[in-house]
């Protein structure tokens, strides 16, 4: 009797843990993180605003994430001005609190805008969902993880960022999260309306987790074309393709 009282508590309090989670969860601070690089990709050449180490590591889950499709409440997103170039890749840091094993996949997002004020009315301009990430160690360890995209062209600010949907169960894994860089970064999130007491729509990360962060674990491998010719009217048409191939010649 006493082990069927025992395991009746110990489903109770899984029961009661699951039910407890709260929407946005950290792993907290640490400045003795270690960062581990993908296998066979050392030190790629990336666009970051964060100095290289993280000190901490965020994450929306439960009724702080609400599905797969915009706006993507429970999203994180960090912004960069580049002028005008070519994105190739995305590279995420990731950790996680347990050492569980995992089957969840992120959506790739980019929207235009969000550096002088936050993406609230962007649209969303690139979406790679179903990205799996491998290079996921557990906290203080953080993994970079790199996601190949079909390049796609940027001009003026723009934001990339990921959902993932941790709307039915504690998180697989937290965004990490440069809390002391020289700054320079835009990171935000985009916080269900009415959640808590938390702020609504798009915000920056301290007014959720009350830590001033740089950063976000958020970077991309970019071509810049800035000093190509632009083509304002450039549309993909056919007549365009010369151009086009012209400006991408100059690069290779
Ligand atoms: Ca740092």
């Amino acid at each position: 009797m006493k082990w069927l009282v025992s395991l009746v508590a110990v489903l109770a309090v899984g029961l009661f843990s699951v039910a407890l989670a709260g929407p946005y969860s950290s792993l907290g601070y640490s400045n003795e993180t270690v960062v581990i690089e993908p296998e066979g990709r050392p030190g790629r050449l990336e666009v970051a605003n964060h100095d290289g180490t993280f000190e901490d590591a965020f994450c929306w889950q439960g009724a702080g994430c609400v599905g797969s499709t915009p706006p993507y409440y429970g999203c994180f997103a960090e912004a960069f001005d580049l002028t005008y170039g070519e994105v190739n890749g995305i590279s995420i840091w990731l950790t996680r609190g347990g050492d569980d094993s995992f089957s969840s996949d992120l959506d790739i997002l980019v929207w235009d805008g969000g550096v002088l004020s936050s993406p609230e009315d962007a649209s969303v301009i690139e979406v790679f969902p179903g990205a799996i990430p491998t290079n996921v160690p557990m906290w203080d360890t953080v993994g970079r993880n790199d996601f190949p995209v079909t390049t796609f062209t940027i001009h003026d600010p723009f934001s990339v960022g990921y959902y993932s949907d941790f709307a039915g169960t504690n998180c697989d894994w937290f965004l990490a999260v440069d809390r002391d860089g020289a700054g320079g970064g835009h990171p935000w999130t985009n916080v269900l309306p009415d959640l808590e007491d938390l702020p609504d729509g798009w915000v920056t990360p301290d007014q959720v987790w009350g830590a001033p962060v740089a950063s976000f674990g958020i970077a991309i491998d970019f071509t810049d074309l800035s000093d190509a010719p632009f083509d304002d009217d450039y549309d993909h048409g056919s007549d365009e393709s010369s151009t086009w191939a012209q400006v991408k010649a100059l690069y290779r």
